[in-house]
């Protein structure tokens, strides 16, 4: 798919799901975006309407008969979300209406929208940058109130708010330098190389916080990956069941029930969480009678827990411990580790197992003891402290490595008083991986892996 970069068209779209519903918004935006309005549009009473008010009025299909009543709202550019002439046409709810007036539309010229093209034609008109313009998928997805938070932030421009003061260090050093380069009997003194060096080791370290946030920023909108591991039969399906509030798993007394990988969503604390329970591993190769769908299920298992954020180690009363982890799981992921069904267990037993095993959390997934505090501790590893981060794609995380890259390389190159030239292509390698994330030089593919994920209508 290609977006019409050029905005000569009017595009049209739903902005509100289909089906039924108690209004149904219709929105159109471009040059002749009110020429189209007044195509489909009579208002009841006559006389000027003022600019950006909402009228009552008839939707009238190309033979003049009457679709719905409406209110249609005009929002002349550069003023409105796109920075064009929108207008929206609230109707009734339902889906033939919605598709009425959509057909309508495009009679009239307009050209169904791609998705996420309103939001691009923000961009391209300057509305937002693009940072922001990748905030709005993030709003309309947010699961949690903190997911919602950080996408609200982005939204208000807060990445460029922060990538600001870094940049004009950027663009101040690079003034000096070039100065330099066009008067070369006049080189940088020791002191403006201090200084220098240390205005660029401050912008890099601003990048640099920026892309430590990036891994928490993901999590907020993907959701952290939380996976049960534990043998056949250690209980993470009713773990999981327990935790979610109701059989999202099938639970059964025989091992190998489990063997697709079932994730479910959980709040925990603001922070979304998709919990997934996982095929119990055990060695195929030593037990004829696993099937090979759960073979599958066990390869499965392994390649979900190799990318988890926390790893809840499942095992039961005088059980078989948990198998053990695939290498490097450790390095990434948090561990928990979980004494399951202690209602089988007298008090005392369980004591010198927790003490015996180092238990984080002792829970029954039957009688619900303990599952507040496996809450709380994966409430206390997923935390998020500090600021609502900013950064949460991997493209603007590359590209604030890019930048604090390039900003590290000129570092070098001015405190060895390398050539200023070494410098100068450095800082503009810098300013161009900021320019990247904030919309000002990005190729139409980049354009299109953003804004194709968008829904219809956004
Ligand atoms: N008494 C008791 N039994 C449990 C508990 N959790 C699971 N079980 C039982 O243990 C068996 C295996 O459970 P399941 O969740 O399928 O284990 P999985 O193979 O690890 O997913 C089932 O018969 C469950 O009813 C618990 O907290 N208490
Ligand atoms: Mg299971």
């Amino acid at each position: 798919m290609a977006f019409d970069l050029s905005r000569q068209d009017t595009i049209c779209a739903p902005a509100t799901a289909r089906g039924r519903a108690a209004i149904a918004v219709v929105r159109w935006s471009g040059r002749a975006a009110f020429a189209v309005r007044d195509g489909i549009f009579r208002r009841r009473r006559s006389g000027a309407a003022p600019a950006a008010l909402a009228v009552r009025g008839d939707v009238v299909g190309d033979d003049g008969a009457v679709i719905d009543d409406a209110l249609c709202t005009s929002f002349p550019g550069p003023h409105s979300v796109t920075g064009e002439d929108v207008v929206e046409l609230s109707v009734h709810g339902g889906t033939l209406i919605q598709e009425l007036v959509l057909e309508r539309l495009v009679t009239l010229g307009c050209r169904v929208a791609e998705p996420g093209e309103f939001t691009l034609r923000a961009v391209l008109n300057g509305v937002i940058d693009l940072a922001a313009g990748e905030a709005v998928e993030a709003v309309v997805g947010a699961r949690t109130t903190q997911a919602l938070a950080a996408a609200q932030r982005a939204l208000r421009g807060g990445l460029s708010q922060s990538l600001a003061p870094g940049r004009e260090r950027l663009v101040d050093a690079l003034a000096e330098l070039e100065a330099r380069l066009d008067f070369p009997d006049e080189p940088l003194g020791d002191a403006n190389r201090t200084a220098l060096v240390t205005s660029l080791t401050q912008a890099g370290a601003g990048l640099r916080a920026l892309v430590a946030q990036a891994r928490r920023g993901r999590r907020l909108q993907d959701g952290a990956r939380v996976v049960l591991w534990g043998a056949p039969n250690a209980g993470k399906s009713t773990l999981l069941n327990a935790l979610v509030g109701h059989e999202r798993a099938l639970v059964h007394h025989e091992p190998g029930t489990t063997r697709d990988a079932i994730e479910a969503w959980l709040d925990v604390d603001g922070v979304p969480v998709v919990v997934v329970d996982v095929a119990g591993v055990r060695d195929a190769s030593a037990d004829a009678s696993i099937h090979a769908v759960e073979a599958h299920g066990i390869e499965r298992a392994r390649a979900e827990v190799s990318r988890a954020d926390v790893v809840v180690l499942v095992q039961p009363p005088g059980g078989v411990a948990p198998p053990p982890l695939p290498d490097g799981v450790t390095d990434t992921a948090r561990v928990l580790r979980v004494a399951s069904k202690c209602d089988l267990v007298p008090v005392d037993t369980l004591m010198a197992d927790a003490a015996a095993h180092a238990f984080d959390v002792v829970l029954s997934a039957h009688s619900g003891v303990g599952l507040d505090r496996l809450l709380v501790r994966l409430a206390e590893d997923l935390g998020q402290d500090g600021e609502a981060p900013l950064v949460h794609t991997a493209r603007q995380e590359q590209a604030l490595r890019d930048a604090a890259n390039a900003i590290d390389d000129a570092v070098v190159a001015v405190a060895d008083a390398l050539p200023d030239e070494l410098a100068c292509s450095e800082l503009r390698r810098a300013a161009r991986a900021i320019d990247t994330l904030l919309g000002g030089d990005v190729g139409e593919d980049v354009l299109n892996a953003i804004f194709s994920r968008f829904c219809i209508g956004k």
